[in-house]
């Protein structure tokens, strides 16, 4: 039996790597002390003391000052010199900044090394390492948004400020102040993003090393004894005030690896004051609430900042600031009424420390209901200071503004957003059938099915195992024939090994990453010794492409998709479990640069590749990644990693989503069930509910969980497993809606409340409820064991109707509203006011469905004057053919007061100015089978039929009218309505 035969190869790989060395093997579950906290990592805590240190003087003044004189403000852009003070002689370093104001309203602060940029600096141990800042990230992470405002302009200039107007209608103003350094950024001339009000500026600039006679301590921790806790090690507080700790200047160990840096230390610094807001959120990826906690101390707080390097943190604790696989520096303020936010353009480890204060300065009389301020602390261990400052003033803006520099959710593959079936691993041909079978039989819809690292012979990526998957296109075929995929795993890590050509390509044609001598570097990881394609290389990307054509990657068709896990990059045996940061990669940039961006070149390699498989095929790919950074939603999909089978984790998954789409990267959803452990059923069943409402929708487990298949379970959950499959492909056409706006303007497809309601301060921190999409629909997962009922927070005072029962949900505005929630049932809510499509007949696979007819549902507004509204996007759901206008896209405009329901082009698009092709025609034809409009107006009562106008001619349709009973709403039900989708039409009642 084959599965024997992978399991048992996966036992001999992890007792080979616990035989080899304890660091080697993955533990069972997180070992805190295995991630370095804020003191073990040297830069963190020289600038924490830096920080405790200034906040402490009673005249502390920061050592940098921008040499008035030296700068010049032309065409939107400010260039200048900071000079940084490092010595009592007075001596200075020379940092060039840049102030650039955006056509958008957006500006950015970047600071650079003069000594760096010229190269005038010495590495030690014959490093070949670049001497420059890394000056990079903005090629990876930044596709637009960078034309200069012309129109900016200064508005005052004296000796100790310059202020430039900038921005939509000139609102926005940068005050920046000569001595000490600091901007000002203001809206309609109040204050609400301060650069260096608390005077943390550090850039850490280049000098030589001084031989000093060693510390004893410090040979101690460099033979590795540096991941303990001692306290008294924290290089903070081993020094007297105002004195530098040099104790992590030059080189630095931690659990037994030693960082030779070779430049010394370099990290960047810098508070940013976001004035009078209460609350600050983003940063992902975290365990934690959506609203970021305070990081030292405090009511509640962390005690550790909120750290940003990607790394394979299996079994992850909740509640914490502790980094994940994933880093995205952008954060957002928000308070009733304002929104700002930041953006911090640094790819190296970075930590950021919140905290907030009463502001005393800030009166309410600016109209700012909370005087708290947010302060945050920013500290990245090398690459330039580069950061981006969004003023809002709504969410919508930072969102938008956002992505038109970082880039927005690719259109996905129609099938991406169906269920994702996966487990570490489905073992054979037969196995994947049988799956596939099973699903059918309990009516349980679903679109791929993933295949991990056990399909691969012996880890070696590209190759199917013989003996488990002997005829890999059958299988594939087998599952197209009901419009099915396959993904399968393709990591990062390529097993060395002789007879490998994958292997010996990667080496002998010098395309991986290096190790500090230039030689390839070795690591551990699933295959055993392994190399790392370099990602940041073209060749190697080119190279990595070529492996995914058809007639390369044997066995695999037009329905594989792939999945790159391990991206952090993960390495068994590496300091963190990643690689060591004095790694070269291409340009000869150390690792410790360009840590965060790795796992994105990685994926977007891959979706590089897959759009090349063969030449002239165009279909959207799919690429599922665990790491990634600003940018990566442009290419792929990402999941939050190895989770818990326990409640908690399901609870954690909604903020985590959340916070996701609010930071660009909305195709994001958790292993529905949890990867380690054994979900009990009704755990399970309310993960697929949640998960149902996820934009990335997959169940997965781990190898040694037992098989969990949804039909696995018996009933009652057979039959509450499936509800929940068949309503996610009922409302895929709203999902697919909500996708194209996330890719038209970088919104989030579920909604935190103070995204939709951005003036209701109390929903401010409500992180346990969405809305999806525009759809109106309110969602609250039930996230608690033995949980009937679910307090759903109300934004508004609009009519709120249950989804299933069309019941009026008896709500005040800004309170909470007790919802039966038995385990049968997902608390769903229809605001008033929305209307939304979907098809009531879920079928097999989302591709089976293509050509179905609409339902579309009006959830009328409680007031009887204002209209109901919503909109459907849809396109061929493969091609690219919708960037060529073949995509249809309606509004939907449910007006009570006319008594009509109509549908027009969103775009009041000319039908005749597009060329339509098959797809098109053939779509416009589709039906809208029935409309359901809840909440209609009771002098219906009676009304048996409507009037119908479309393309030229008029009929009758019926109407079959239910009076409001029972605490149910009125709803009104027209079926065979006769419409085409394409179409524009009018229904008169
Ligand atoms: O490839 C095996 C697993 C995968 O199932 C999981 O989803 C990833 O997050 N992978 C990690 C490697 C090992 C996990 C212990």
């Amino acid at each position: 039996m084959h599965l024997s035969g992978s399991l048992s190869s996966w036992t001999t790989c992890l007792s080979v790597l616990s035989a080899l060395s304890a660091t080697f093997a993955p533990a069972v579950a997180v070992k805190e002390h295995d991630f370095k906290k804020c003191h073990q990592s040297g830069f963190c805590a020289r600038n924490r003391a830096f920080a405790d240190h200034a906040l402490a003087a009673s005249s502390w003044e920061s050592p940098y000052n921008l040499l008035a004189d030296a700068g010049s403000f032309k065409d939107g852009q400010y260039h200048g010199v900071i000079l940084k003070t490092i010595n009592d002689a007075g001596e200075t370093v020379r940092l060039p900044i840049t102030i650039s104001f955006l056509e958008s309203g957006t500006a950015r602060v970047t600071v650079d090394e003069e000594k760096r940029q010229k190269g005038d600096i010495e590495l030690r141990h014959n490093s070949k390492a670049r001497k420059e800042r890394y000056n990079e990230a903005e090629k990876w992470v930044i596709v637009g948004g960078l034309a200069l405002d012309k129109q900016a302009k200064v508005e005052h200039e004296d000796k100790t400020q310059l202020a430039v107007k900038y921005g939509p209608s000139s609102r926005f103003e940068a005050v920046i102040r000569f001595s000490p350094f600091g901007i000002d950024f203001k809206r309609d001339g109040h204050s609400h993003v301060k650069l260096n009000e608390q005077g943390l500026l550090n850039v850490e600039h280049w000098r030589p090393k001084v031989e000093k006679p060693a510390e004893p301590d410090k040979e101690d921790e460099a033979a590795g004894a540096g991941n303990d806790d001692d306290e008294s090690k924290e290089a903070g507080k081993e020094q007297p005030p105002g004195k530098e700790d040099e104790s992590t200047w030059w080189d630095e160990s931690f659990g037994g690896n030693t960082d030779t840096k070779p430049r010394g230390p370099e990290s960047v610094a810098l508070d940013i004051s976001f004035v009078g807001y209460e609350h600050v959120f983003g940063i992902p990826s975290h365990a934690g609430p959506l609203a970021l906690k305070q990081t030292r101390g405090g009511d509640g707080g962390y005690q550790e900042p909120y750290r940003m390097y990607n790394a394979d943190v299996f079994e992850y604790i909740l509640d914490s600031p502790m980094t994940l696989y994933g880093s995205i520096p952008f954060m957002q303020a928000h308070r009733k009424g304002s929104s700002v936010g930041v953006f911090w353009l640094n790819a190296a480890e970075t930590w950021v420390d919140i905290t907030k204060a009463k502001d005393a300065k800030n009166p309410m009389a600016l109209g700012v209901k909370s005087n708290v301020s947010t302060r945050t602390h920013w500290m990245s261990e090398s690459g330039l200071l580069d950061v981006f400052v969004f003023l809002g003033p709504t969410p919508q803006d930072l969102t938008a503004r956002f992505a038109e520099l970082t880039g927005t959710t690719a259109m996905p593959q129609e099938f991406a957003i169906g269920y994702h079936q996966c487990r570490w691993n489905y073992i054979s041909e037969e196995d994947v059938k049988d799956v596939d079978r099973k699903m059918d039989k309990f009516k349980m819809p679903y679109d791929v099915i993933w295949l991990d690292i056990e399909y691969s012979d012996d880890k070696k990526y590209f190759l199917f195992d013989k003996h488990s998957f002997p005829n890999p296109l059958d299988m594939h075929k087998h599952l197209e024939s009901h419009g099915r995929k396959l993904v399968t795993i393709n990591d990062p890590h390529i097993k060395n090994v002789d007879g490998y050509p994958v292997a010996q390509e990667l080496r002998s044609k010098g395309l991986a990453v290096r190790n500090k001598d230039g030689n390839i570097f070795d690591g551990w990881c699933w295959p055993g010794s392994s190399n790392w394609i370099d990602g940041f290389s073209p060749a190697a990307r080119e190279w990595w492409a070529s492996l995914f054509r058809y007639d390369k990657f044997h066995g695999t068709a037009e329905n594989t998709f792939i999945w790159n896990d391990m991206n952090e990059p993960s390495v068994f045996n590496g300091p963190e479990t990643t690689m060591p940061k004095d790694n070269l990669h291409h340009g000869e940039w150390e690792h410790r640069d360009v840590h965060n961006l790795y796992g994105m070149t990685f994926h977007s390699a891959t979706y590089d590749a897959l759009r090349s498989r063969k030449p002239g095929e165009k279909r959207r790919p799919f690429v599922l990644t665990r790491a990634f950074f600003a940018g990566s939603q442009r290419a792929a999909a990402m999941w939050t990693g190895d989770n818990q089978a326990e409640w908690g984790h399901l609870a954690a998954s909604v903020p985590m989503v959340l916070s996701q789409g609010i930071s660009g990267f909305p195709f994001s959803g958790a292993d529905v069930g949890g990867f380690f452990g054994n979900p009990d059923k009704d755990l399970l069943a309310r993960w697929y509910q949640a998960g149902a409402f996820s934009p990335f929708f997959r169940a997965h487990a781990h190898i040694d969980a037992r098989r969990r298949e949804p039909y696995l379970h018996g009933e009652p959950y057979t039959t509450i497993i499936a509800a929940a499959l068949r309503l996610r492909y009922s409302l895929l056409p709203s999902w697919y809606t909500a996708f194209r706006h996330a890719h038209l303007d970088g919104s989030p497809i579920i909604k935190p409340m103070f995204y939709t309601h951005p003036s209701e301060e109390a929903g401010l921190t409500v992180d346990d409820q969405f809305f999806v999409g525009t759809t109106g629909l309110l969602v609250k997962p039930v996230v608690d064991k033995d949980k009937t009922s679910a307090d759903v927070w109300i934004p508004d005072g609009e009519a709120y109707y249950d989804y299933f029962t069309y019941d009026v949900i008896p709500t005040a505005p800004g309170k909470n509203v007790t919802l039966d929630a038995p385990l049968d049932k997902i608390p769903v809510l229809m605001r008033g006011g929305h209307v939304f499509a979907r098809r009531d007949v879920p079928r097999r696979s989302s591709a089976l469905m293509k050509w179905d007819d609409y339902t579309l549902v009006v959830a009328a507004s409680r007031d009887p004057k204002t209209p109901a509204e919503g909109d459907l996007y849809v396109d061929d759901g493969d091609s690219y053919d919708f960037e060529q206008g073949q995509y249809i896209h309606r509004r939907f405009v449910f007006d009570p007061a006319a008594k009509t329901l109509s549908s027009a082009d969103y775009e009041g698009r000319d039908p005749a100015a597009v060329q339509e092709g098959e797809w098109m025609k053939k779509m416009r034809a589709v039906g809208v089978a029935k409309v359901v409009i809840v909440g209609a107006p009771a002098e219906w009562a009676g009304k048996k039929t409507a009037t119908v106008e479309s393309e030229g001619k008029t009929w009758e349709v019926q109407v079959e009218f239910t009076p409001a009973a029972k605490g149910r709403a009125a709803f009104a039900v027209v079926k065979k309505l006769g419409v085409k989708i394409g179409a524009d039409w009018k229904v008169v009642f």
